[in-house]
């Protein structure tokens, strides 16, 4: 049965009452429906949207993972929100985003729903080994508009069901703990969390201390994997994630080889 929480409202009013943040969503963009929240915060940024913007809806018909698949999400039940970033780091450190916004989200969640969250490379985080929020960094370089980034969160929050093909991989914060979660609380904590971290990082420069957070949380480090990156198939022991955001493997020769990007799978 679908949980029914017609309490609970959710649009860019409740989320901006007591936000408390400087910078994170001081505007938000609230869609009933949209195509897809990256696309439009990356439409907005090219305009000089100013960093902090959330673009946040209630559903998407085309919300999307990496290389242009589909993140499947029930309306107005979860959290799908892209936030547009405007860092000052170099461009090449850009690949710290996904894993500070992971760190963020994992403390938030672990804080409001009183569950271990865990880290999987590159962009999961997972509860009992079931993925329930997938993180998606888009950069843009401009010379209009200088080098932006379109950070995409998706939190699956009181789903009860899914579809047959992800069923066995995908939970909620709803099928993980048996209780309703407002969003508007979720959020506002996410977008503080997220300011915490993104503003220490900025003043300290601090990389390895985001890395370190993120591989407390992975329990895939030391494990023989499968990744799956661009059609290959690549097997061996999970060594490290260095403090580029890179996966280091020990393949079956002893070699160690950099990854960039892939599906891991961790092997009995
Ligand atoms: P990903 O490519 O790592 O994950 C996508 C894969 O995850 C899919 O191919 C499918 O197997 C599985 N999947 C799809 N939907 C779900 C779900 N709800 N829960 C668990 N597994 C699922 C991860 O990409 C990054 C996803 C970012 C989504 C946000 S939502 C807001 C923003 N807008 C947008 O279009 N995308 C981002």
């Amino acid at each position: 049965m679908m949980p029914k929480f017609p309490f609970m409202e959710f649009n860019e009013k409740t989320i901006s009452t007591n936000l408390g943040t400087k910078v994170f969503g001081q505007r938000i963009l609230f869609f009933k429906s949209i195509k897809s929240t990256m696309d439009y915060a990356k439409k907005i940024a090219e305009r000089d949207e100013p960093e902090g913007t959330v673009v946040i809806a209630d559903y998407q018909s085309h919300g999307r993972g990496r290389f242009g698949r589909i993140w499947k999400a029930n309306p107005g039940e979860n959290i799908l929100m892209s936030i547009i970033l405007r860092p000052k780091i170099p461009l090449e450190r850009f690949s710290i985003f996904p894993f500070l916004s992971a760190v963020a989200v994992a403390e938030s969640i672990e804080k409001n729903a009183n569950i271990k969250v865990t880290t999987k490379w590159p962009n999961d985080l997972l509860i009992n080994g079931k993925k329930f929020c997938g993180i998606l960094m888009e950069a843009s370089i401009t010379a209009e508009s200088g080098d932006f980034i379109i950070l995409g969160i998706g939190i699956n929050v009181n789903q009860s069901e899914f579809p047959p093909e992800i069923r066995d991989y995908a939970t909620s914060l709803y099928l993980s703990t048996g209780k309703i979660y407002d969003r508007t609380e979720l959020v506002k904590d996410i977008l503080r969390q997220l300011e915490i971290n993104y503003e220490n990082l900025n003043k300290s420069n601090d990389f390895k201390s985001v890395f370190e957070r993120w591989k407390k949380r992975c329990k895939m480090l030391g494990k023989k994997i499968k990744v799956i990156q661009g059609g290959k198939e690549i097997t061996g022991k999970a060594i490290d994630v260095d403090d580029m955001g890179f996966l280091l493997l020990e393949d079956d020769n002893s070699r160690i080889i950099k990854l960039s990007s892939g599906d891991v799978t961790v092997l009995k």
